[in-house]
């Protein structure tokens, strides 16, 4: 079979319905001659139960929710493919990764992690990461986070974790939300959480976009090519945008005014044809030198710093379609970390093994029985055969009486495949010991890489790490559990466990044992690793009628030359009117609009004449340079910005010079302003 990026979507067109032109009939295909009064017995009178439409219509309505996800319910997708940069065959024998030419069909989806599906995206919390790779030897799902690490060792434990970071039982609040005594008092009583937790008070858990956040398969899995040599792997997605997050203020108000914030992000730019990219990266370790180093590989609470393994990166992915139907597809997408293709192997992480049984049981009963494999989205584009059978909504028809291993009706088929033919062949790998139920000594040291974290943070991001435990913290009502969580993060930094005490009115830390560890890894600081650029950001223009119509056309040229986005922002819906007579259409009012929805300002005249509309134009500027965004002014704009002190994020020139637009631009690429932070 050859495998190509359209493949899937080749597949999924067979499975496309349009209602269009067409006329309404029941789902039994009969024609409906009346669609708005069910049937009654006189004008005034009773509804018939006779009336199979309604009956139909209702039913189907009555029954189209389907259990949100237990985690990560909230969540948006898309389609697109992968590329190879290199052969990947010295390494491991996966099908998908041994062809430069060959482009392999995906389906992402992103999501927030403890929200319900209609909560807020813009959250602190961790964001899902999974993707489907529809290639020719099966499906391979990488079902991982923005995060590369997680709370827990063992998935034993990841029911409490949930739970406790849910909505508390007794009066369901707060939602999407993990400022809360009961995740708190989950942290603080279960320390080896203390590195994850670093990473979810760090900018990391308010991407400003899912295009602009990295990505983690988190666990050791194992690559074993065609000789049979095996090596441990851990996966990576790089942003091609780079690592851009939001501000903490800005994140909350944003949850208000467009709770589908990161949805439409991912929407508009695969619509307008940005299409999202990712670079995929594997780091890896000879299998001989699983224990060369000071934390144990298979602990999934511990990176395996860059500078000590590097990240080859191998492939890029490129998200180019958004999806048809969003119940359809999102919605009954089913990933599952067992879903591997050979050359691709598990290894004994605790966590990962429990996640293994995890998955089916959760689509069993969010999809409602076994047959979810058959559904458009989850289908392989490669056939696959088996002697199961029946259970809910089976679609395929298997003709003949064989439905069982061995046989002789059939030839002995479906047979198995050696492992020359394909057949998956699980790792020889040899085990010897006591069952026991307790952790290896190796699991238990929690606080030297959540250190290493800390170390390797620039000030401005242990700052925002700092305000974040003090909002998070200052949330909780128990003071014992405050005080808590104060003396354990003072293991990772004294200095933090002090001034976090200090914000949120607890003793300072005791008993404390600094960790002692004064390494750093730069490549954990996505502020010491920026890539620069303008490319899909927002521009807010602000105008009104009478800006400079030939500057101000230019100027917007040249900003989406860049290709950024400017929209136009005004008091009224409908057309601005330059003093030439140029005409540019209202994109958004201040009413429908707001400075958090745009990564810079440029205030372009026209808004200075009504009190009332210059006010507003005002605040929207001001606000957006609290959020340290990029600010700017031409002509009689220049007069709403007057106020804000200079720096390099604040661009004003009542006269625009040719290179305005530039400064603007370069200005923007920054990201934010932090020279602001006071
Ligand atoms: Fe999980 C969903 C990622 C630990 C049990 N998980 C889910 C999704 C992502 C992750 C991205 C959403 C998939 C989608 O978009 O449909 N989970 C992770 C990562 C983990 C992790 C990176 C740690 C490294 N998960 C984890 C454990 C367990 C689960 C330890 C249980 C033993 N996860 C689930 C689940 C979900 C799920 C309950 C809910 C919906 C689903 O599976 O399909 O089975």
């Amino acid at each position: 079979m050859e495998n190509n990026e359209n493949s899937k979507d080749k597949q999924l067109d067979q499975f496309r319905a349009t209602n269009k032109g067409e006329k309404m009939t029941t789902n039994q295909g009969l024609r409906v001659s009346e669609d708005e009064h069910s049937l009654k017995a006189g004008d005034r009178g009773p509804t018939l139960m006779e009336d199979f439409h309604f009956r139909e219509k209702m039913t189907h309505f009555d029954h189209e929710r389907i259990p949100e996800r237990v985690v990560h319910a909230r969540g948006y997708a898309a389609h697109g493919y992968f590329e190879l940069y290199e052969s990947m065959k010295e390494y491991t024998k996966a099908g998908f990764l041994q062809d430069p030419f060959v482009k392999t069909p995906v389906f992402v989806r992103f999501s927030t992690v403890a929200g319900s599906r209609g909560s807020a995206e813009t959250v602190r919390d961790v964001r899902g990461f999974a993707t489907k790779f529809y290639t020719e030897e099966g499906n391979y799902d990488l079902v991982g986070n923005n995060m590369p690490v997680f709370f827990i060792q063992d998935a034993i434990k990841f029911p409490d974790l949930i739970h406790a970071v849910k909505p508390e039982p007794h009066n369901e609040m707060p939602q999407a939300a993990s400022a809360h005594d009961t995740f708190w008092d989950f942290v603080a009583n279960n320390q080896e959480s203390a590195h994850m937790i670093m990473w979810h008070m760090s900018d990391r858990a308010i991407p400003r976009s899912f295009r602009m956040m990295e990505g983690f398969g988190v666990h050791t899995f194992r690559f074993i090519n065609e000789q049979g040599k095996v090596r441990f792997v851990k996966f990576h997605w790089k942003p091609v945008l780079g690592i851009k997050s939001l501000v903490w203020d800005e994140a909350q108000k944003i949850a208000g005014k467009d709770p589908d914030f990161n949805r439409r992000d991912l929407w508009e730019a695969i619509d307008m044809g940005d299409y999202p990219e990712f670079e995929f990266g594997v780091q890896m370790i000879d299998e001989e030198d699983e224990f060369k180093f000071d934390f144990d590989i298979l602990d999934p609470t511990k990176v395996w710093p860059e500078e000590e393994v590097p990240v080859k990166i191998i492939r890029k992915m490129t998200l180019n379609r958004n999806v048809d139907n969003v119940f359809a597809e999102t919605e009954q997408v089913a990933f599952h970390p067992g879903h591997v293709v050979p050359g691709i192997d598990f290894s004994n992480d605790p966590l990962l093994q429990g996640r293994l049984f995890s998955y089916t049981d959760t689509q069993l009963i969010r999809l409602g029985g076994p047959n979810f494999h058959e559904l458009p989205i989850n289908r392989p584009v490669c056939p696959f055969h088996n002697n199961q059978r029946d259970g809910y909504s089976r679609m395929t028809i298997n003709p003949g009486p064989v439905s069982y291993h061995k046989n002789s009706i059939d030839q002995n088929t479906p047979s198995t495949a050696t492992e020359e033919e394909g057949g998956y062949v699980h790792y020889q790998e040899k085990v010897d010991g006591r069952k026991v139920q307790r952790r290896s000594d190796s699991f238990k040291d929690h606080f030297s890489q959540a250190r290493l974290f800390w170390n390797s943070m620039t000030e401005l991001e242990k700052e925002h790490i700092n305000e974040a435990f003090s909002f998070e913290l200052g949330k909780v009502q128990s003071k014992d559990i405050k005080q808590q969580v104060v003396n354990m993060f003072a293991n990772v930094s004294q200095q933090l466990g002090v001034s976090i005490a200090d914000a949120i009115g607890v003793k300072g830390p005791k008993d404390v044992k600094e960790s002692s560890v004064t390494k750093s890894s730069l490549a954990l600081s996505q502020e010491a690793n920026p890539i620069k650029g303008v490319a899909t950001r927002k521009i807010a223009v602000l105008a009104g009628n009478g800006f400079n119509g030939k500057d101000v056309s230019k100027i917007m040229k040249e900003f989406e030359k860049a290709g950024t986005r400017p929209e136009i922002v005004s008091d009224k819906q409908g057309f601005v009117k330059g003093d030439d007579g140029t005409e540019m259409e209202v994109s958004h009012t201040f009413l429908t609009a707001d400075f958090v929805l745009f990564d810079a300002v440029y205030a372009a005249g026209g808004l200075s004449v009504n009190p009332k509309v210059k006010k507003e134009a005002v605040y929207f500027i001001n606000e957006a340079f609290d959020h340290f965004k990029t600010v700017g002014a031409s002509h009689d704009g220049v007069d709403l910005i007057a106020d804000l002190p200079a720096d390099t994020g604040v661009v004003t020139e009542a006269s625009p010079s040719k290179d305005f637009a530039d400064t603007f631009l370069n200005a923007l690429a920054e990201h934010r302003h932090w020279n602001r932070q006071v």
